[in-house]
């Protein structure tokens, strides 16, 4: 095996942007890979900054009809001051994510005496591991994150006898946040502490270190290792959001963890891993490896002086993969901003649940990159912000359904975040989640999962049934909300966020109420339902074209007064939405082009997520070489030298929507067809790629050379026909299992039968 899927660098790391990441879903390190002081540096994701809190607005309801009247008198600047103060939650705040600590491991090996170091992630087997030479003697460590056994375990071992000898500690901002720590005899580490609020959830880690041969020590806060073989270091960690005594709950799963011994950990962890990553490979051409014998950090550098290096695509793609499954597996909680992995006590904007538009694109590779299980997490959280959701809807708004606004935390909280009216106001959070739950159905087909889901689709519909306000002109809009997170222009130079119906509210209404009435027709549920969504549903606005052929962020055509907003929230229904397409809507799709051009000519893009989002969208107007450019903008100017997206600073959603881009470009399937390489760049014309998802429960393999489809196989899991296209080429379908085909053509498009657990072969004439 070649080196083509390792991130690796000839250096420790200087700083956290060039440490790795290892992660089990609930537990995450940063890894430095140095040699005489290294900073293993940990988080579990429920350290969080304090219990569950009421933050409803109590004066909401009662100036909710003046805020309404003030912004309908174009009274805008009043309706914002009192909008600020009657519609933002109380406290202003939801809780923060934490550290949980620091492993400080002395080796002692002095920088100045170290040859042949290596450090390298490798994506196939979710081990990262560190060597090097120091006087004469090679020392190799080897970190894995264990969702089977629940603990991060690092095996360090040398070369000759009696070798390793270290001392670890365990330290929180420099102890300045922990309350208890211990050291045992039979070399375990005991830490305990609160975290903030009166309800604060109480947190544990336990640390244990065992060697082959020589001895460890505990001295106050330290453990010892002296003249081992071999150490092996596990930890664990819990905190009170799961566990009534996290401490006992860790030391158990430290005891079974030293039962297993590392090898069979680590086999154990290689195996379960496998197991979600090896589903989808994918090649860039036969140039792909060419340059993995250079440090990751040497080639992005190359990238940014003009190198082509399609193989740091193709690693960049498996990198987000392997990061949805390092934050989020089933019994976790969902990738935050920061996924799993933060350092700070006050992070940057929390480390929570951005939810108008960041958490969404955490999840977007999950379906259509083979990895649902990790979606699992981000409905576990929908469940959450249900009850609350329905408390806030209620209380603030006076309305029925559940709702939650633009920003969410560990436990759920759906009342506004912040006062600052650009994003504060948005009352379409949990509507714009709840189409992650139809996406799930609409790509495994599974109906049980559709049947619960459902409920929550349409508890979310319900608010919006009553919280709609007619317009004079009878369309129904949201007010009062905002365009995320941009500002107009007024023609007598005002500006103002505050408004009725932005266009990003009626696409994700469009789309949420499409999705419930079909999920109530597929279930045989609601009639009388449906026809009241079909009724409202026809009564949004409808997406507009404005004075400069763009589509319309607002209902009125306002200036931007910042054309080059990273948020491009009116195209929602061209991307994650499915309302805009150039075939199903070309003059809208052509719009939409328009505004992606104006918001790029005026410095667009200029966050990770902001530009993966710009892939995404080229990709669905079928433009393989914006797409294509705009992933190279993606890697040269927002990605950190251990390859994590940079908002600035690190935030993750730009990997996560990064991998899903590259997904768009080669297999889309959105617009009830199956569209094979429907944006293939001319930097990759020859290709494959195995095990990517598509809607109808369908798995699809796609191999290419000089830019044109070769053949593809698509293997049907559920068992629904089939539609599928390749843009300009007349498909031809053969059974595996030998079996006849009854194919029928509509214009480009070939649609057959499928049986449950057959695969296809589809080769394209020429
Ligand atoms: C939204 C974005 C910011 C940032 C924050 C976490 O508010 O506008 O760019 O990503 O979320």
């Amino acid at each position: 095996m070649t080196d083509a899927l390792k991130l690796w660098y000839d250096k420790p790391a200087g700083n956290w942007n060039e440490a790795l990441p290892i992660g089990n879903g609930r537990m995450g390190a940063m890894l430095f890979g140095r040699t005489a002081s290294e900073r293993i540096q940990l988080n579990e994701d429920s350290v969080w900054s304090g219990g569950p809190m009421d933050r409803n607005n109590p004066n909401a309801m009662e100036q909710l009809p003046e805020i309404r009247r003030l912004l309908e008198e174009g009274r805008l600047a009043e309706a914002q001051r009192l909008a600020a103060m009657a519609l933002s939650g109380s406290p202003e705040s939801q809780r923060h994510y934490e550290p949980l600590g620091d492993l400080q491991l002395e080796f002692g090996h002095g920088e100045a005496e170290i040859s042949d170091y290596r450090r390298e992630l490798d994506l196939e087997n979710a081990t990262c591991s560190v060597g090097y030479t120091w006087r004469g003697i090679r020392y190799e460590r080897e970190h894995v994150a264990s969702y089977p056994n629940s603990v991060i375990a690092v095996r360090i071992a040398a070369d000759r006898k009696g070798a390793v000898s270290f001392r670890l500690r365990f330290t929180r901002g420099g102890q300045r946040f922990l309350d208890r720590l211990r050291t045992e005899s039979d070399g375990l580490l005991v830490m305990n502490t609160g975290i903030g609020g009166a309800d604060g959830i109480q947190v544990c880690s336990v640390v244990s270190v065992q060697t082959k041969e020589g001895s460890v020590t505990n001295i106050g806060e330290f453990l010892m290792v002296d003249q081992a073989d071999e150490a092996v270091i596990l930890i664990a960690a819990g905190t009170t959001y799961r566990h009534a005594d996290p401490e006992a709950s860790c030391r158990e799963t430290i005891r079974t963890a030293r039962e297993s011994g590392y090898l069979q950990l680590r086999g154990n962890h290689v195996e379960d891993y496998r197991r979600l990553f090896s589903r989808v490979s994918l090649s860039l051409g036969d140039k792909d490896a060419t340059c993995s014998d250079r440090p990751t950090d040497a080639r992005l550098a190359a990238l940014r002086d003009g190198a082509e290096d399609p193989g740091l695509a193709t690693l960049y793609f498996q990198f987000g993969r392997y990061l949805l499954i390092a934050s989020s597996r089933p019994g976790s909680l969902p990738a935050n901003l920061q996924g799993i992995w933060n350092e700070h006590f006050t992070p940057p904007w929390d480390s929570k649940f951005t939810i108008n538009i960041n958490t969404q694109m955490n999840y977007w590779p999950a379906e259509s990159c083979g990895l649902s299980e990790c979606h699992e997490p981000l409905f576990d959280l929908i469940e959450r912000m249900r009850p609350n959701g329905r408390e806030t809807a209620k209380r603030m708004y006076g309305c029925g359904g559940f709702v939650a606004h633009h920003n969410t935390d560990l436990w759920g909280d759906t009342a506004p975040q912040d006062i600052w009216i650009p994003s504060t106001v948005w009352p379409m959070g949990a509507a714009w989640l709840c189409l992650h739950l139809w996406e799930r159905y609409a790509y495994t087909q599974d109906r049980e999962f559709l049947a619960k889901a459902y409920e929550t689709m349409k508890e979310s519909a319900l608010f919006f049934l009553d919280f709609l306000t007619e317009t004079a002109s009878g369309e129904l809009v949201t007010t009062p909300s905002v365009s995320p997170e941009n500002t107009y222009r007024l023609p007598g130079g005002e500006t103002g966020a505050l408004c009725a119906g932005p266009s990003m509210d009626s696409q994700i209404l469009d789309h949420l109420f499409g999705a419930c009435m079909e999920a109530s027709e597929l279930l045989g549920r609601d009639e009388a339902f449906r026809e009241r969504l079909d009724g409202a549903r026809s009564r949004l606005p409808q997406p507009k074209i404005g004075r400069h052929g763009q589509l319309q962020e607002w209902i009125e055509d306002y200036e931007e007064a910042e054309p080059g907003h990273r948020h491009i929230s009116h195209l929602f229904a061209l991307h994650p939405g499915s309302g805009i397409t150039p075939r199903s809507t070309p003059e809208l799709a052509a719009a939409a082009r328009t505004t992606l051009t104006r918001r790029l000519a005026h410095g667009g893009g200029h966050t990770g997520w902001s530009r993966a989002w710009i892939v995404n969208m080229w990709a669905r107007l079928r433009d393989g070489e914006e797409a294509y450019g705009n992933f190279t903008a993606l890697l040269s100017d927002s990605t950190l030298p251990n390859l994590l997206d940079n908002h600035p600073p690190f935030q993750i959603d730009g990997n996560f929507g990064g991998t899903a881009g590259i997904a768009e470009m080669l297999l889309q399937s959105h617009d009830n067809v199956i569209d094979l390489l429907p944006a293939l760049p001319s930097a990759w014309p020859t290709g494959s790629v195995k095990g990517l998802r598509a809607r109808g429960g369908f798995e699809v393999d796609i191999e290419w050379t000089d830019g044109e489809l070769r053949q593809a196989l698509v293997r049907s899991h559920v068992g629904v026909h089939c539609r599928i296209r390749a843009e300009g080429q007349l498909l031809s379908v053969t059974a595996e299992a030998g079996t006849e085909v009854e194919m029928v053509r509509e214009g480009d498009e070939v649609v057959f039968e499928t049986n449950a657990g057959d695969s296809y072969r589809v080769t394209a004439r020429h």
